[in-house]
């Protein structure tokens, strides 16, 4: 017998005592198995667990419960849309594509967020549709779920159309016509009105 072939047959029987098979290499990384007793290998290789991808959402969830095109203020979500749209087609767009409904603002301090995240969000619009509409049976302004404003934001001189402009929008620039600085200020408006970009809202 050549001594190449007697080799494996002795080190076979060096392991079958007491052999440490870790020096062998196992996708990458030292086999974690040994030969036992009667000769057969055991080895407890598990396949490392894949990082579940419900966890990962979950994790980017608790960092940003918004997510993707949204904003956070508050307990709420915040999205601009940057295309020009009527106020009808812009509550379809919150309510269809977004899941959300056409802003509800509530005080002075998430008016200046909203036009902070319409001004960086909708560049090509001058205004964003609100949830807000004149009710022309009961003479008054109702939000989109029927609860009467609380918080006002409205251009000197505004509202002044009633029936005639029942679609409130918020300027996102500065008018040279109005007698102060204009952004972020409410307007009533007709409901096509031109350059006008929706603001969608939701909870979180
Ligand atoms: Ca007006």
């Amino acid at each position: 017998m050549k001594i190449a072939g007697v080799l494996p047959v002795i080190f076979l029987v060096l392991c079958a005592i007491e052999c440490n098979v870790s020096a062998f290499w196992f996708r990458g990384k030292p086999f974690p198995g040994k030969i036992q007793n009667d000769g057969s290998f055991f080895n407890d290789v598990r396949d490392e667990p894949e990082e579940d991808p419900g966890i990962l959402e979950n994790i980017e969830k608790a960092v940003d419960p918004c997510g993707d095109v949204w904003t956070k203020f508050e307990e709420y979500c915040y999205h601009v849309g940057a295309k020009i749209m009527t106020e009808e087609q812009a509550q379809q767009y919150c309510d269809q594509e977004m899941d959300a409904n056409l802003a509800k603002i509530n005080s002075k301090e998430e008016n200046n967020f909203v036009l902070d995240v319409a001004k960086r969000h909708a560049p090509s619009a001058k205004k964003v549709w609100i949830g807000m509409k004149w009710e022309n049976k009961s003479r008054n302004y109702y939000w989109y779920d029927n609860s009467v404003p609380t918080f006002t934001n409205w251009a000197p001189g505004e509202p002044n159309g009633k029936v005639k402009e029942p679609c409130v929008a918020m300027y996102i620039e500065q008018y040279e016509m109005l007698p102060v600085m204009a952004a972020g200020y409410w307007n009533d408006e007709v409901c096509d009105a031109p350059h006008t970009a929706a603001v969608c809202k939701r909870l979180y």
